[in-house]
């Protein structure tokens, strides 16, 4: 087993994974940045380093900064959270070659992942239902006859994007040539790469994803699924599990295939397999994140695991220990991701919390970073708090959180939590009907995006 693990990362999920370590006795190291100087993972952490200036990239981001710090502190392993290097081929490859353990999946797994035509490609021939769609095309006329073979509309989507970056609707073939140009530019300024493919476009989807772990000993399960549909600007406002589209019998048999592919890859470590539900329920492979993500927390209420436990057992070799092909799922979970934004305009809103009391009591969860008196520096992600609830089923999850939400008190600084109550209280949220485009009716233009 590891004797240390250095965390590449700050905020809620540093703790998370400091939280891990310490129930498997293992010693940890966090890394901060001169803004996080005061944050709660460098005072929870065993050890600390600095690794640089406030912004990302002379930070989080900066490998060498990073690496260094985990030689000098005598670490075996490391975390990466996710965002930051959680999903870079190469900072897993820089860690094998330092000798340190990379918790995650192998790194020619991330790189597949994250070309997200070749996934597509991959993944069909695996056996998983895809959209129609093409490969990369590389000119309007090519992407004119793509258009023309998948049937409008169709979606141009960024083969190094991912979670909605660089994507464009086009309804018919006078608009593909602008829109062909500006998803090229795009890709080309955003992700260093041009290329684009299409995507049959679905009107009214839902976001349904599946949580799996794989031990890299031949082994993968799936861990049910999470319903992600509702978000705004392609980041997700809440996260539920079970999905109230999925009965046993589908569940049983995507998840089966699911697992089928991704055994036949020998993907090791915690993914998620993102998929699309059409407007007759069928579902479609979409792209697959090779990381632990913000919403785990709602697949651990319903199976009763702990995933960042298990993603440091298996990366130290262990297996998994489970039957079968997934476990038993009880209950329902919700998932409020609490973001430090301005009200109207949704941008983050930085400063200091001036007083902070978060709510507890029977199934209710607060992974967070924040205190009072703490400061929520501008340079990174806006989400300060993920509240958790977890019931018998889905009707005691949303009063839960309700109350949860109505005993939640950041003072100081402007947070979500009035929408979240907004929706918490909305009969169609609350009969489970809702598509992508159910944000907008609480928005002043109407838009979602
Ligand atoms: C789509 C789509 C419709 N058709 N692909 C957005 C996030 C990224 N992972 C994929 N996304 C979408 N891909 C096709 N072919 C609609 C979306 C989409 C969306 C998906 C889930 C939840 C909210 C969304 C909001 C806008 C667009």
């Amino acid at each position: 087993m590891f004797r240390k693990i250095l965390i590449a990362n700050r905020g809620e999920i540093a703790l998370r994974v400091i939280c891990a370590c310490k129930e498997l006795d293992i010693r940890t190291v966090a890394v901060y940045s001169e803004a996080d100087r005061y944050s709660l993972h460098v005072r929870f952490a065993d050890e600390a380093v600095c690794i640089g200036p406030p912004r990302s990239s002379d930070s989080y981001l900066n490998v060498a900064s990073i690496i260094s710090a985990a030689e000098i502190t005598g670490a075996d392993a490391i975390h990466p959270g996710y965002g930051f290097l959680a999903e870079s081929p190469y900072f897993a490859e820089v860690c094998e070659t330092s000798n340190l353990t990379f918790i995650g999946p192998r790194p020619d797994a991330i790189r597949l992942m994250g070309d997200k035509n070749q996934a597509r490609k991959a993944m069909a021939d695996l056996g998983l239902p895809i959209l129609p769609g093409s490969a990369v095309v590389q000119s309007e006329d090519e992407a004119l006859a793509a258009a023309e073979q998948v049937g409008y509309p169709v979606m141009v989507k960024a083969a190094a994007g991912g979670g909605g970056r660089g994507m464009r609707i086009v309804h018919s073939a006078e608009e593909m040539p602008s829109m062909f140009q500006t998803a090229q530019n795009e890709a080309a300024a955003s992700f260093g790469a041009p290329d684009v493919y299409l995507e049959k476009y679905i009107e009214s989807p839902r976001h349904i994803e599946f949580q799996v772990m794989g031990d890299g000993h031949g082994k993968v399960v799936h861990l049910g699924e999470r319903e992600c549909t509702i978000q705004r600007r392609h980041q997700k406002l809440l996260e539920e599990s079970p999905s109230t589209q999925l009965d046993p019998e589908t569940r049983q048999r995507v998840g089966h295939q699911v697992v089928d592919a991704l055994q036949k890859i020998g993907y090791s470590n915690a993914g998620t397999v993102e998929l699309l539900m059409d407007e007759k329920r069928n579902l479609y492979f979409l792209e697959m994140n090779t990381r632990i993500q913000v919403e785990h927390p709602v697949t651990e209420m319903v199976t009763g695991l702990d995933l960042v436990k298990m993603q440091i057992l298996i990366a130290a070799g262990e297996h998994l220990p489970i039957e079968g092909e997934t476990v038993g799922l009880r209950g329902h979970a919700i998932e409020c991701r609490i973001c430090a934004e301005n009200p109207e305009t949704f941008a983050p809103s930085a400063g200091k919390i001036t007083a902070f009391h978060a709510p507890g009591g029977t199934g209710v969860r607060v992974d967070t970073a924040a205190y009072a008196e703490s400061v929520i520096p501008p340079y990174y992600d806006s989400m300060i708090a993920k509240l958790v609830v977890h019931g018998k089923d889905r009707a005691e999850a949303i009063n839960r959180m309700a109350r949860a939400l109505e005993m939640f008190i950041i003072e100081g600084i402007s947070t979500s939590i009035p929408i979240h109550e907004k929706v918490m209280a909305d009969p169609d949220f609350r009969a489970g009907k809702f598509d992508t485009h159910f944000l907008s009716r609480f928005s002043k233009n109407g838009n979602n995006l």
